[in-house]
């Protein structure tokens, strides 16, 4: 049997998961992909982790303020998994039955990584959290886009408005952002099918024609042509 999170969703759609470190990029790619994406004839639902549904977003509020901190990375990695299945079963899943292409910023790597490799959650949890929340929708592909843990900071920091305070995530030292970087290349060692890294430090235009190319290789593995995706319009 292949490890579950080799386990396709047996929807029509394609499921993309974006990952990485603060100020990968990730938002900033996934609108070039939609872009490109739309342009040509697919139908993209763009989403994100934590939210992307109504019972995720009240969840991600809780996370992101550092509420759930103080009770440990275990009851952390509970309510992201509690947030991930109602936005697998109230957004993810209808949008591939209708065909969609799903571009969702983090999925449960993030958990892995967040949880697991810099929360010390173990991995007989972490697995039994991912049965429970995506069942049986799993991501065709996930584009890690990797970077130098002090560009992402860097970035992370200008991006922010002045005055406005780091979040939970982000207040984390520098060593954790290595760990972190550390634990994505280290999945996707493990499950080259589905993971690929992508050079996140070069600039936007030259790491969205990688994801690019990625994508294609994908769409012409599953024979989506111009006329099957007509079709799902
Ligand atoms: N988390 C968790 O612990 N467990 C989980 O299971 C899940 C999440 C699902 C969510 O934060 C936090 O929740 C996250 C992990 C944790 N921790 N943190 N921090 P969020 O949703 O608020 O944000 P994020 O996902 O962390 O986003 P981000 O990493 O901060 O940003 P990004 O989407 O990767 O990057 P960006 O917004 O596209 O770009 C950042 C800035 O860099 C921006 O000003 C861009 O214009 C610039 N940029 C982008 N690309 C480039 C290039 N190529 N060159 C130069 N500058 C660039």
């Amino acid at each position: 049997m292949p490890p579950k999170s080799t386990k396709k969703t047996e929807a029509r759609g394609l499921f993309i998961t974006f990952e990485g470190g603060e100020g990968a990029g990730k938002s900033t790619q996934i609108k070039l992909l939609q872009k490109a994406l739309e342009k040509d004839g697919f139908k993209v639902v763009v989403t994100r982790e934590p939210g992307g549904s109504t019972g995720g977003e009240a969840v991600r509020h809780v996370l992101l303020s550092g509420a759930a901190e103080p009770f440990g990375p275990e009851m952390e990695a509970i309510l992201f998994a509690a947030a991930r299945s109602d936005h697998v079963e109230t957004l993810i899943k209808p949008a591939l039955a209708d065909g969609s292409i799903v571009l969702c910023d983090r999925f449960y790597d993030s958990t892995r990584v967040y949880q697991g490799a810099s929360g010390n959650v173990s991995r007989e949890l972490l697995s039994k959290l991912e049965e429970v929340a995506c069942e049986d929708c799993w991501p065709d592909l996930t584009l890690i886009l990797d970077i130098d843990p002090k560009e992402g900071m860097r970035r992370a920091v200008a991006r922010r408005n002045k005055g406005e305070p780091a979040d939970r995530f982000e207040k984390e030292a520098l060593a954790l952002q290595t760990i972190r970087r550390n634990a994505y290349l280290d999945i996707a060692e493990a499950e080259p099918e589905r993971c690929k890294i992508v050079d996140g430090n070069r600039g936007e235009k030259a790491v969205h024609r990688s994801i690019v190319k990625l994508v294609e290789n994908l769409l012409q593995e599953r024979k989506l042509s111009r006329a099957v995706r007509e079709k799902s319009r």
